[in-house]
């Protein structure tokens, strides 16, 4: 009996054991395999099979290759435009400007342009974002041992795709910058052309061109008080914008470096704001800060000067940029919200050998709500590396209001493009990197940040 009892209990513990041992049963997920995602892609494609009338493939070549400022990407009606205002910066006869398109994804060679040939394209505005208006800034070829002749500002229009040209500048001047607004207050889009120098009069270095309801330009100069037309002072970029959060935009313009030749050491300044001054019916000047900030070296000119809340206290602030002796840098003045504008810790300086640029974009490429910047960069042992080419150094990122380095994993191997510039293409934030090569053929690389 007993050992029945014992034999049942054993029988008992060896169930019990069974029990134990029967593997629980685990709804395990399926394996799914995630590839690592590339933080960007990259689009390569040569373009052959054209060529540009009276020019030969080498300066055809060159002539992309040094367009770097005027080159511009955007896209309308499912087509991306490539405009190059080839430049060859100190010899005549100018290069037309090349105009490619993709159309179903392919890249094919539109025309070029001799209406729009430009010494230099320094700069450009977007007029119409919806109709995609633009208009360059030309400064005309720098030529060795005679007069230069200066350009133009050339109106460029988009009609599915076909570009047109058309000049709207009434005397030709060394045109280095210009920007765009509504400075007569009428509802259309002005512009004003920065100049160093005209075949005309120099109304403070700049131009105004207002715009007719027909959408043609009239010049305009009247828009300033003569009485502040004092001293030698020259600019180097101009930017019109509303930094007083009123209903008229300012007018901001640049210093550019100091000319023994036609300037006093007085002449020198900074940042000069003129705003519309209603009891005068005029521009005026309003702030004149005198030379701070990198400003305080005397050979530093203004390349570019862009406008957002950087710090996000609602006031307007100015990121500027300026060229000097083998120098290039930015520095944020930031705005008190009267328009008194300080210049800040927030500065990036380069020499020529690390990285060279002259124009920058404000793009919060984060989408964090503070703008960021990112340089058009050209040459420099920190873009280029071997056959290497590191964008990540031209991201300058906004944290809470503090400029820094940011790596977004854009350093690509085996490209060797002339110069990289950021466009938002189909919303994306693109880098184009150009080349033109000796066979007359030009290399278009797209990186599409993903
Ligand atoms: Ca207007
Ligand atoms: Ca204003
Ligand atoms: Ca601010
Ligand atoms: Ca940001």
């Amino acid at each position: 009996m007993k050992k029945t009892l014992y034999f049942i209990l054993f029988l008992l513990i060896i169930s019990c054991k069974k029990e134990l041992v029967v593997p629980p049963i685990i709804n395990e997920p399926p394996v799914v395999v995630v590839p690592p995602t590339s933080p960007y892609t990259l689009t390569t494609t040569v373009i052959s099979g054209f060529n540009v009338p009276n020019f030969t493939n080498d300066v055809v070549a060159k002539g992309v290759n040094l367009a770097i400022s005027g080159v511009i990407l955007y896209q309308k009606d499912n087509i991306e435009h490539l405009i190059i205002p080839a430049t060859l910066f100190y010899t005549y006869p100018l290069i037309p400007t090349l105009h490619l398109t993709k159309i179903d994804n392919n890249w094919s060679y539109e025309n070029s342009y001799s209406d729009a040939s430009m010494g230099c394209g320094r700069d450009y505005t977007c007029i119409d974002t919806t109709k995609k208006s633009w208009i360059f800034s030309d400064s005309g070829p720098e030529l060795d041992n005679q007069p230069w002749p200066f350009g133009n500002l050339i109106l460029m229009k988009t009609e599915g795709n076909k570009v047109s040209f058309s000049n709207i500048s009434t005397v030709k001047s060394y045109y280095h910058s210009v920007s765009s607004g509504d400075i007569n207050n009428d509802g259309l889009i002005d512009v004003i052309g920065l100049h160093m120098g005209t075949k005309g009069n120099n109304y403070l270095g700049l131009h105004s061109y207002t715009q007719n309801s027909n959408g043609s330009f009239t010049e305009n100069n009247n828009i300033f008080d003569p009485s502040d037309f004092f001293g030698g002072r020259a600019g180097g970029a101009v930017l019109i914008q509303d930094l007083y959060g009123d209903s008229r935009p300012e007018i901001v313009r640049g210093d550019y470096g100091f000319n023994s030749t036609f300037q006093k050491p007085n002449d020198r300044y900074s940042v000069n704001i003129f705003s519309y001054n209603s009891t005068f019916g005029k521009y005026k000047l309003d702030k004149d800060p005198g030379p701070l900030g990198m400003f305080k070296i005397n050979d530093r000119g203004t390349t570019s000067i862009k406008a957002a809340d950087f710090n996000k206290d609602g006031n307007i602030d100015l990121a500027i940029a300026t060229e000097g002796t083998n120098y290039n840098g930015i520095e944020i003045w930031f705005n008190d919200g009267k328009g008194n504008f300080t210049p800040s810790n927030n500065k990036l300086d380069y020499t020529f050998d690390q990285l060279q640029f002259r124009e920058f974009d404000i793009i919060d490429f984060d989408k964090d709500g503070y703008p960021d910047i990112i340089l058009h960069g050209w040459s420099g042992n920190l873009l280029k590396t071997g056959n290497s080419l590191n964008i990540n150094k031209l991201f300058w990122k906004n944290n809470n209001g503090v400029m820094g380095d940011y790596n977004k994993g854009l350093d690509i191997p085996k490209i060797t493009p002339s110069y990289v510039k950021v466009f938002k293409v189909n919303n994306k934030l693109t880098f184009l990197a150009l080349k033109g090569n000796l066979d007359g053929t030009i290399t278009i690389n797209e990186i599409v940040v993903n």
